[in-house]
């Protein structure tokens, strides 16, 4: 099996952008480690901080936060960086080709009760001159690479640098990243959907619409069964789509007139649509394809609707459908 270092290798990866992913693989692995010693080591529970999400922070979101920015920090591929638990940019070297915006620990809700984490981490070209704010805000097209670190029964690196997405498991004799998957394919149908059903009241009528469709099953208007899984952090869902096709989505909904919109663009749903795009599949907010947006700062938060082709197709054809169409359920 091939090592990380050797598939980049055979990718013919730029060596500063090589140098950069085993940073952020590296670092990971550090993760990893202090997530499966839990308890143990006194990481779980919650701080007294907020970020600026206004949500609660985890003591995991804390230490992997700084885990990431520290490691970074000392990479001299890297300009700056934006993350979740950062309330504003961090500028790192003034000779950096990329910036790095993640969330270290997507899903920590899920940490206090041993379910599924994971780090998601987006890589853009640094543009030359001042850094600020602005130097961040890149349609997710400009993405140099994106991935995820889901850490499950086993720790799991999916990657793209543009050339189809790989998956590495590591070997935790040898703490090595090993290629177990070298071009994961999503399926272009599916009967699996993945969305937090207890909203449901708050979507817009084509959303409504379209997973009561889902619901009515063989005797609806799909004339097949639809299962349903919910991991509760998008990690996860989205690595479940990877590896055997699907629908996940978090829709806009008026549950909170200020917060339309739950997953955030620059280190959530534009690495997400870039690894799912690479997979064949597709990545959409109901009205526009999520890797095409400009964004307009760097922790905002939009809709998402990603996986198999043609069920994402069947998805936004609600959404262009006259909304008159009445909600079933
Ligand atoms: P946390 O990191 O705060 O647990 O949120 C995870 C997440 O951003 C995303 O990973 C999940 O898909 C989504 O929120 C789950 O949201 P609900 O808790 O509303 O289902």
């Amino acid at each position: 099996m091939q090592t990380l270092a050797q598939n980049l290798a055979s990718q013919e990866v730029d060596a500063s952008l090589t140098q950069l992913i085993h940073t952020l693989a590296n670092t990971s692995k550090a993760i990893s480690h202090a997530v499966r010693h839990g308890a143990l080591a006194g990481v779980l529970g919650a701080t007294e901080q907020e970020n600026v999400q206004g949500e609660t922070q985890k003591k995991l979101d804390v230490i992997t936060n700084d885990m990431l920015k520290e490691r970074l920090k000392d990479d001299n591929t890297v300009r700056g960086l934006a993350s979740e638990e950062e309330d504003y940019i961090v500028e790192v070297g003034d000779k950096g080709h990329y910036l790095v915006c993640f969330d270290p620990l997507d899903g920590s809700s899920n940490i206090d009760i041993n379910s599924l984490v994971g780090t998601i981490f987006s890589i853009l070209p640094a543009p030359s001159g001042e850094l600020s704010e602005a130097s961040f805000l890149q349609a997710g097209r400009k993405q140099v690479a994106a991935g995820y670190v889901l850490y499950g029964p086993s720790t799991m690196l999916a990657l793209t640098t543009g050339q189809g997405v790989q998956l590495f498991t590591l070997n935790p004799d040898t703490n090595e990243y090993l290629l177990t998957n070298d071009a994961m394919n999503i399926s272009k149908d599916t009967g699996e959907f993945a969305i937090n059903m207890s909203n449901q009241r708050f979507w817009e009528a084509p959303m409504q619409t379209y997973i009561s469709d889902l619901l009515l099953g063989s005797i609806g208007p799909r004339e097949k069964n639809f299962n349903m899984r919910w991991i509760a952090a998008m990690v996860g869902d989205v690595h479940r789509v990877l590896s055997r096709g699907g629908i996940f989505t978090y829709p806009t909904d008026n549950k909170n007139p200020h917060k339309p919109y739950k997953l955030r663009l620059m280190y959530e749903a534009n690495p997400m649509s870039f690894l799912v795009e690479q997979a064949g599949g597709k990545a959409s907010t109901g009205y526009e394809n999520i890797m095409d947006i400009e964004p307009s700062e760097i922790h905002q938060r939009v809709a998402v609707i990603l996986g198999s082709a043609n069920e994402v197709d069947e998805c936004l054809s609600y959404h262009g459908l006259d909304y008159s169409k009445e909600p079933l359920v």
